[in-house]
């Protein structure tokens, strides 16, 4: 690999631990004290001890390859899932230094390890260190949550060994064990069962998804998954020589491109970072299809900015621009033609943004919005100059965008006509109620839930075995529409959707306002069938599409009925999965054959058995929508619900074991 810049030195670490004391065992209480407040609150360091928290983990350690591949020195990275719980993360890059730093007595492995934020302390000068997003926490935060962690050094023809345990306390001195040809780093850790209490388990499809979206974020670098836990080995590949460029084309695989290439614009500025030079580098890909949809994705430092920022701000500025203008040039809009809205520019539009930046700033509610306004200029300029390049060089595509836009702009017209007329006619104005929504008496939204339940037979038991206070009850009559397919313009026409928007009462689509929302639980109820999973999917389309934030604010949740009733001397027995009748069978101690009532619609049930099953918050079972990766939700959707039919099928192949997922 090409040697750049030395970025990382010991003595830089030295000088940059602050309170560190030159005293041995002063830093020693220190470092433990530390790594004691990460046991204690480790939410406030990864958020949650849930299953995304126990795989924030492995991302850390990910995202420390990373930044030495970014560095230049490290062009293959590997994660192995092991059978003892561990996993290991291997790089190689320089491997980590393994001298002692002064001020602290100890290795910087060790001080890596047992410093908190020791890594970031870095961070100055080091323009280099862009991984790592609100929670980029370090190394030693995996280490306090970890039952034991190894790390092995390959470097100048050695290899060095260091283990922890019990939540980062050093078992002996870093030491060389053996002789190396190659250099790198591998750390491996097992998670600690007294922090992760639902789970310790890696799921190897949450992984693959994380490693193949860094592989496509940064180009050129090979990531490996290995899963040892099985009978078999599963193993994976993710290597994208075109980075972003072929991002675009595999989100764009189940769509129909209206135009042949991805337009990919890159570049970088110089600025004064902590008195050093550092570049803000920007890379963005985009291509258009006949979706309805746009899928615009923006990044910093290889983390999700949801929710946008400066970079989307400059991206956006710079296409309605481009656009335009080459629109004015070829005629394609007369000199009194209104411009196309930057709606329209988009319509279609599947394009990642991806900036690195030495000093990102992050605001919004989920610290998920870039905030550095320089990016703006920068992104607006690179992307503007390199898109009017590519309209002019490429006439042909160039006009397939405009007519495309152009449609979208007409269809935009028609779809404001048939919002405007619905709002006239039905009174979406948002005060006016369905008629066919039995509401609850209470005000207050936070107590309030809505069922939204498939069928007029199930929403009359429903109705009858709610809470009048504080439940109410929306039947839905047969399916709603496909949103991911239909025209914006049917969407606002169909009845059963303009219903759901009056229920829930805070808007649609951009002007979707949470704060608004009648209910705070709206409860998607349909049969435990394949028509149920369909309705079950359409809502969730429609919510995702149109009311993100409603997910995003945990806000929509899936009713569980049960599957399966079991009478037994007077008693009833209510069973949810498989899994769960068997083991009612086996402590009644049933013989075989012994009757089973399996339920295949909500209709079957009286109001009691849907209250006491599926509705009454005392003894029910809700499942939470979430969203972990708003590019993943969106391919599946498109997916499961796009006009092509292959993707449908593979993913369905793909999935069949994780049927509990899908349904999700
Ligand atoms: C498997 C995960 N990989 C890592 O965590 C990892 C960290 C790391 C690294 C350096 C090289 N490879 C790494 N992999 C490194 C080496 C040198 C200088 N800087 C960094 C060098 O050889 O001079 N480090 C990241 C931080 C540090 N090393 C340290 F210096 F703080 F320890």
């Amino acid at each position: 690999m090409e040697n750049k810049e030395k970025i990382y030195a010991s003595d830089d670490l030295a000088n940059h631990i602050e309170k560190a004391d030159a005293s041995y065992t002063a830093h020693n209480i220190q470092v433990l004290e530390g790594l004691e407040a990460v046991r204690k609150r480790p939410g406030m360091y990864i958020g949650t001890t849930s299953e995304a928290g126990l795989h924030h983990l492995v991302w850390e350690i990910v995202d420390n390859a990373i930044d030495e591949a970014l560095a230049g020195f490290c062009d293959e990275i590997v994660v192995s899932l092991h059978r003892d719980g561990s996993v290991s993360v291997t790089d190689n890059g320089r491997g980590m230094p393994v001298d002692v730093v002064e001020k602290t007595g100890k290795s910087a492995v060790e001080t890596i390890f047992t410093v908190l934020h020791a890594g970031g302390k870095f961070g100055e000068g080091d323009v280099y260190k862009v991984s790592g997003g609100l929670h980029g926490v370090g190394a030693a935060v995996v280490n306090a949550l970890s039952e034991w962690l190894e790390v092995n050094v390959y470097k100048d023809g050695g290899e060095y060994f260091l283990r922890f345990e019990k939540g980062g306390h050093t078992v002996g001195e870093i030491a060389r064990v053996g002789d190396a040809k190659q250099n790198g780093t591998k750390v491996t850790f097992k998670p600690d069962p007294l922090v992760f209490l639902d789970t310790q388990t890696f799921n190897y499809q949450t992984i693959c998804e994380r490693l193949k979206q860094m592989a496509f974020l940064n180009r050129g670098i090979k990531i490996k998954i290995k899963d040892l836990r099985g009978e078999e080995v599963k193993k994976e590949t993710f290597y994208y020589e075109g980075g972003i460029i072929q991002y675009v084309q595999d989100i764009n695989k189940g769509k129909t491109p209206i135009q042949e290439s991805v337009i990919y614009c890159e570049g970088s500025e110089e600025i004064e970072f902590n008195g050093r030079k550092a570049h803000v580098i920007i890379e963005t890909a985009m291509q258009y299809t006949t979706s309805y949809n746009n899928y615009l994705y923006t990044f910093c430092n290889n983390i999700n900015t949801r929710e946008g920022g400066m970079h989307e701000a400059g991206f956006k500025m710079a296409i309605n621009r481009e656009i335009n203008k080459y629109a004015r040039m070829i005629k394609a809009l007369k000199d009194g033609d209104e411009n196309f809205s930057t709606e329209d520019v988009l319509e279609g539009l599947t394009a990642i943004v991806s900036v690195k930046h030495p000093n990102p700033q992050y605001e919004g509610q989920t610290k998920s919005k870039l905030g550095n306004s320089e990016v703006r200029r920068i992104t607006s300029q690179i992307v503007g100059d390199q898109l009017a390049r590519f309209l002019l060089e490429n006439p042909t595509e160039a006009k397939s965008i405009i007519d495309k836009i152009k449609l979208a702009a007409e269809a935009r017209v028609a779809a404001r006509m048939a919002r405007e007329t619905v709002r006239r006619k039905d009174g979406l104005d948002f005060t006016t109620l369905p008629g066919k929504l039995a509401d609850c008496s209470s005000r207050h939204p936070e107590e309030c839930e809505l069922f939204i339940v498939e069928g007029n037979s199930a929403g009359g038991s429903a109705k009858n075995g709610r809470n009048r206070e504080t439940q109410a009850i929306l039947p839905l009559r047969g399916k709603i529409l496909n949103v991911q397919k239909a025209q914006e313009k049917r969407i606002y026409e169909n009845a059963e959707i303009g219903n759901l928007i009056q229920a829930i009462g805070a808007g649609i689509d951009e002007e979707f306002d949470v704060s608004k929302i009648r209910y705070h639980k709206v409860i998607i109820m349909t049969d435990a069938d394949v028509d149920g999973s369909h309705i079950r999917v359409l809502l969730l389309t429609f919510f995702n599409r149109f009311m993100r934030p409603l997910i995003e604010h945990g806000h929509v949740y899936i009713a569980q009925p049960p599957l399966y009733k079991i009478e037994y001397r007077g008693k009833q027995y209510y069973c949810y999965n498989d899994a769960q009748l068997e083991e009612t069978r086996n402590q009644l101690d049933l013989r075989a054959g012994y009757p089973i009532q399996r339920y295949k619609g909500l209709g079957e049930m009286d109001a009691v058995q849907l209250r006491d099953t599926t509705m009454d918050p005392k003894t029910r079972k809700l499942l939470k929508v979430t969203i972990d990766d708003v590019v993943i939700a969106d391919q599946v959707f498109e997916d499961l619900m796009g006009e092509n039919v292959e993707p449908r099928r593979e993913f369905i192949n793909e999935n069949a074991l994780f049927v509990r997922n899908l349904d999700i």
